[in-house]
């Protein structure tokens, strides 16, 4: 009986480490089933599960390729400057919480493949009794959930530091499997509406907030008078004379990165660099900045490139499990992917004005002698503003394309500033960083350390509730919009 558990938990690991922490494998093993069910031939198959692992892998250059560009450049601030600060970004979040956990607590976390395990399961559940919990989406994100596991191990440690094993994991998979589900969830009809009906969610660290700055770009288009309705979206301003050089996106990106990491490299200095290892002291520092500078316009169109490859197989196979299997279930895929459906400005826009915002506010830290400091970490920067301003684009225009992701920043930096610091990450030099993890959980957080148990079922609660105000909202098209997205936009009256 133990050696058939020990087994099953071998192909499960096996499972997971290949293939469910790493979305490539596992999005193109969706399309795989998909296309089965849809009865297709096994060449096909093949060819779309191929297509949709390389489009993915694809994606993850372009994102990777910007991640360790620009990661070292930012964080470089910190060495530079001999700060003690913390950097905000998932990658230092979960090196702050390896060291930090067996000091801190006395505990280490090697239940992950296990948690996965109960979450995952508890997720599919979840949507298939979806006529109960109004769930749709699934989260397919692996290299997020390893890290959001470690992030939530430490704040439910924090909060009740003598769990016992069996109820940690209990609690987390609870709390972490509805945060994914719910989430998710929250994203489907808006990325429905931004893709057009391309038949996903997003999966990753900043679904509450993609809803929340959608809500708020709904309430400004509101307000906004008819003329500021007319030049409203990225799509229609085009700029006159010199200016029209922007009207060009590649270059548009290419100028405003030359500036923005120009300075920033001007400010490390040559050295840093050479000492760092970057360049040889003989090296052009000019060119350097320039190829370093550039690489964000290259690595954006291979992330493009990539979602276009792999999303249409996507789309085309999910079908086969959302007619079977798992009725009115959308999969949730990496934020990233929604990068290739808004206009290719909102982008750069978005972690522009993010930057503004996280720089002044970790300015304002600096300068009012903060007990913690914060930097800018790439991660948080770039994917949670630049999804921020593609959504609100899409909904409100340019404006609130600039302001949200504005206030995004300043958002970021306070929130993980407070809770880093509070629940002691901060001495670690890390912390997670992303948009819903510096406010949705350290509400969480708030709420089971000062209500005990009784807090754990609060924050249980507000995530069951979550999806069955959103369904009571809109009965008739709410899984609509996902099972038939052309009657739906015919319902809605929107227009081609
Ligand atoms: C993250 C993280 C990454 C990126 C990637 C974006 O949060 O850990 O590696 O975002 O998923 O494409």
């Amino acid at each position: 009986m133990e050696n058939i558990g020990q087994f099953l938990l071998k192909v499960w690991s096996y499972f997971a480490q290949n293939i469910l922490t790493q979305p490539a494998y596992f999005i193109g093993f969706i399309v795989l089933i998909g296309y089965l069910l849809q009865k297709k031939t096994i060449s096909e198959c093949i060819a779309g599960f191929l297509k949709a692992t390389i489009g993915y892998m694809i994606l993850m250059v372009g994102s990777g390729g910007l991640v360790n560009n620009f990661r070292p450049i930012l964080a470089g601030l910190k060495t530079r400057f001999n700060l003690d600060a913390t950097v905000i970004d998932p990658y230092f979040g979960q090196n702050a919480i390896t060291e930090g956990v067996e000091k801190t607590f006395g505990k280490s976390f090697g239940d992950a493949m296990i948690l996965l395990l109960i979450a995952f399961i508890f997720n599919i559940l979840l949507v298939r009794f979806q006529k109960y919990t109004k769930l749709r989406a699934v989260f397919t994100t692996g290299n997020v959930q390893v890290q959001q596991a470690a992030t939530a191990f430490w704040l439910l440690l924090f909060c009740f530091p003598e769990l016992g094993r069996i109820e940690v994991l209990a609690i987390m998979g609870l709390i972490l499997g509805l945060y994914w589900a719910v989430g998710s969830n929250l994203t489907v009809g808006l990325t429905q509406e931004l893709t057009d009906g391309a038949g996903f969610a997003v999966a990753h660290q900043q679904m509450f907030g993609i809803a929340l700055v959608s809500k708020v770009a709904d309430v400004m288009k509101k307000h906004s008078n008819k003329q500021e309705r007319k030049a409203r979206h990225l799509e229609d301003i085009e700029l006159p004379g010199f200016l029209k050089i922007f009207n060009e996106n590649m270059v548009a990106t290419g100028i405003l990165m030359l500036v923005f990491f120009g300075i920033i490299m001007s400010v490390l200095g040559h050295d840093y660099f050479v000492e760092n290892q970057f360049i040889t002291a003989e090296q052009s520092f000019l060119f350097y900045i320039m190829t370093t500078s550039l690489q964000f316009a290259v690595n954006l169109a291979i992330l493009q490139l990539g979602v276009r490859t792999f999303v249409a197989e996507l789309t085309e196979s999910f079908t086969g499990i959302s007619d079977t299997i798992l009725p009115g279930a959308v999969p949730g895929i990496d934020v990233a992917a929604t990068f290739a459906f808004g206009h290719p400005n909102a982008v750069t826009l978005g972690f522009l004005f993010g930057a503004l915002g996280q720089f002044l506010t970790i300015g304002a830290l600096i300068v009012f002698k903060s007990p913690v400091i914060i930097i800018a970490g790439f991660i948080p920067l770039f994917f949670d503003n630049a999804v921020f301003a593609v959504y609100a684009n899409k909904r409100a225009g340019a404006k609130a394309a600039m302001i949200l992701p504005f206030f995004s920043g300043i958002i970021q930096v306070v929130g993980a500033a407070l809770i880093a610091s509070w629940v002691g990450l901060s001495k670690y030099g890390g912390y997670l960083g992303m948009f819903d993890w510096d406010t949705l959980w350290p509400g969480f957080t708030v709420l089971m350390k000062f209500l005990g148990f009784f807090g754990v079922a609060v924050v249980i609660l507000i995530l069951v509730i979550i999806p069955q105000l959103e369904y009571r909202k809109d009965p008739k098209n709410y899984f609509l919009i996902v099972e038939d997205y052309e009657q739906y936009k015919e319902n809605k009256g929107i227009l081609e």
